[in-house]
């Protein structure tokens, strides 16, 4: 190892044509538009999580929110490669030299400063996001939380940097990708392949990860996901989330006494399985989409929530509290919105696809409701409570 190879490196020692502005802004539109399309799905999805919504979130279209989370896991899986690309092209700038003292070094400074905080924000929101995408949590901060938080870091630095290089963007843009105007005077060397061929294997490989990643987000591309992390499987061909074991519920979902009480200030009933069996029954086909990213249609017969909250004298358009028999965790109760409520395709679902509930998709009774997160769909009901 020669001596000099011990220092840091300097921008000049980076020749490749391939690291140029050029690319960097081809790769840095798409990866805006992924960045884009991540965050908005990602305020909605945010938003249709909220247990009292400012304005009410829709209950149609009811596969609004499976399209809204597959936008959401698709291009925040395109956006891996993109990123990894755009970072190589530009990695030589962090070792360019500082100018002296004056109005040029704050702009440098403020320059570099919303791109560190926009790398760093990126690498969180991509590492997480793709964790949760595989039900890994190896950490012990709020996932959604702090995926909200630095969503808004990530975006108010990036439109930071696209202000700063808006006119070197216009400039390489308006361009040929091969022209040499805006390049860096080192980056003269041929690269491995034509810039061309950079930015077409770029596209190809986000493609391709989003594709066979994150394509079990929908079931057009599902036979595509080879990659995957949770393909159909489970009872009545939909994936489970938490077994009942996991959620420490197999022995009181089983329990032959096992009730639902359905309760409004101090009326309450209390309703077996085969009570709720006698009463209306009602088929809907309504999908599972889960907010890591999976997602499946099912056909659901239950009873009409609308009809429960009716037996306590309560209105169909009520807020209802649902708890579940699990102990602990974040997602054992939700809170049907009034307009959830209300909707007649909200049931209390005992049969999935024909059979009875497994005791993995929430015997003896679940809530399915349209156009709502996975996670609101809770599984093992003891409980309806009228709380508006
Ligand atoms: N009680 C309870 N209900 C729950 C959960 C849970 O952990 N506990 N997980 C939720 C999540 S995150 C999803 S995506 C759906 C998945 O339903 P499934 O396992 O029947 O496919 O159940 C929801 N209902
Ligand atoms: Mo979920």
């Amino acid at each position: 190892m020669s001596p000099a190879s011990l220092h840091p490196p300097r921008e000049a020692d980076f020749s490749s044509r391939l690291r140029s502005a050029a690319v960097a802004a081809r790769v840095g539109m798409w990866l805006g538009v992924c960045f884009a399309v991540a965050f908005l799905t990602g305020l909605v999805s945010h938003y249709a999580q909220l247990d009292r919504p400012p304005v009410p979130f829709p209950t149609d279209p009811s596969w609004g929110y499976r399209v809204n989370q597959a936008l959401h896991v698709l291009a925040g899986t395109a956006a891996v490669p993109l990123l990894l690309v755009k970072l190589w092209t530009v990695y030589p700038l962090l070792f360019a030299r500082m100018p002296r003292p004056g109005r040029a070094l704050v702009r440098v400074v403020l320059e570099r400063g919303s791109i560190a905080v926009l790398v760093g924000a990126a690498l969180f929101q991509i590492s997480t996001g793709l964790a949760n995408v595989t039900q890994w949590y190896p950490w012990s901060f709020s996932f959604r939380g702090s995926h909200y938080a630095i969503a808004w870091v990530a975006i108010g630095a990036l439109l930071v940097h696209i202000g700063i290089k808006l006119p070197l963007i216009r400039e390489v843009l308006g361009r040929d990708v091969d022209a040499s105007d805006a390049d860096r005077p080192a980056a003269v060397a041929p690269g491995m392949v034509s810039r061309r061929g950079l930015l077409r294997t770029t596209w190809l490989a986000a493609a391709v990860a989003a594709v066979a990643s994150a394509g079990g987000t929908l079931p057009v591309l599902d036979r595509f996901a080879v990659l995957a992390a949770r393909r159909s499987g489970g009872p009545g061909g939909v994936p489970v989330n938490r077994t009942a074991e996991s959620a420490g519920v197999e022995e009181a979902a089983t329990a032959t006494d096992w009730t639902c009480e359905i309760r409004y200030g101090d009326r309450s009933v209390r309703l077996g399985r085969a009570d709720l069996e006698r009463m209306s029954q009602h088929t809907v086909d309504l999908p599972i989409a889960c907010v890591e990213g999976w997602s499946a249609s099912a056909t659901w017969t239950g009873v009409r929530v609308r009809d429960l909250v009716a037996l306590v004298g309560a209105p169909a358009a009520a807020e209802v509290a649902v708890s579940s028999l699990q102990r602990s965790g974040g997602s054992r109760s939700s809170v049907l919105p009034p307009n959830f409520t209300a909707d007649e395709r909200t049931l209390l679902a005992l049969t999935l696809n024909g059979s009875t509930l497994s005791l993995d998709h929430g015997y003896p009774a679940r809530v399915i409701a349209p156009n709502r997160p996975g996670v609101l769909q809770t599984k093992w009901v003891d409980r309806l409570e009228v709380t508006g």
